[in-house]
């Protein structure tokens, strides 16, 4: 009998400790006798990876909001097909910083595409696929930036928009949670890194304490 992989999406708002809080998850699962995958999006992948320098560079302002959809769905195709499923057969269970919620959050409500544009693009590239359980890490937008800048790193082409698209994306991703409470949980990132992990942690015992062999 063998051990079925789960898919555990860690996302929400910039700077809300999303890094911080897979590593948690991974030791965590890891002490259980878990083999644990961590990748993120956009990247993941060598194909992924070349297309996150294109859509985070503060270099291309430029980029149109069709061709950054495109660009986030061709990486997520590449991901789920050449590093999520092997590894979800193999019995691993895959933590992804950001995934297809993260779309309808950016590209939908803060960049302003249409919901079924938006819809189109990513079920082209998920082509079936969802993953078990969204961890939503909810912080204020401001204070995800202060973290990010007291990390001593640099604003990305995404965190360099104006506060109100990152404010838009962040009420997506609570709209998103509002919708499919089933898949969706959200954490209030502004509480101590102690006690977010302890919430996240819970929520991982539960979902991966659900009996899935086959
Ligand atoms: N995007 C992505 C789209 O537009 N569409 C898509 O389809 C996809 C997949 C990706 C960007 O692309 C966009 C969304 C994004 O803008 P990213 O690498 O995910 O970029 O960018 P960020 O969310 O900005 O990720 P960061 O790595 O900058 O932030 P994290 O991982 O959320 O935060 P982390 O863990 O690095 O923590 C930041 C700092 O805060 C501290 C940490 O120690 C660290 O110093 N911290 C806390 N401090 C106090 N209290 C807590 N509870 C803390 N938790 C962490």
């Amino acid at each position: 009998m063998m051990t079925q992989g789960y898919m555990i999406v860690c996302d929400g708002s910039n700077g809300a400790g999303k890094t911080t809080i897979i590593q948690a998850i991974k030791a965590h699962l890891e002490s259980k006798g878990r083999e644990i995958v961590v990748t993120r999006e956009p990247g993941g992948t060598p194909i992924g990876e070349k297309i996150r320098e294109i859509v985070l560079s503060s270099a291309t302002p430029e980029l149109c909001a069709i061709t950054e959809l495109m660009l986030f769905a061709a990486a997520r195709a590449q991901h789920i097909q050449e590093k999520i499923l092997p590894a979800l057969q193999a019995g691993k269970i895959v933590i992804s910083d950001r995934f297809d919620a993260a779309t309808i959050s950016f590209q939908h409500y803060a960049r302003g595409l249409s919901l079924e544009l938006t819809l189109q693009l990513n079920n082209l590239a998920l082509d079936g696929f969802k993953p078990d359980m969204n961890i939503i890490l909810d912080l204020d937008p401001l204070l995800g930036l202060q973290r990010v800048q007291a990390r001593g790193a640099g604003l990305d082409r995404m965190e360099s928009e104006h506060i109100d698209f990152l404010k838009k994306a962040r009420y997506g991703y609570l709209e998103q949670a509002r919708q499919d409470p089933e898949r969706f949980r959200v954490i209030d990132a502004s509480q101590s890194l102690e006690k977010v992990i302890l919430e996240v942690l819970g929520i991982v015992d539960q979902l991966t304490s659900v009996s899935r062999t086959f």
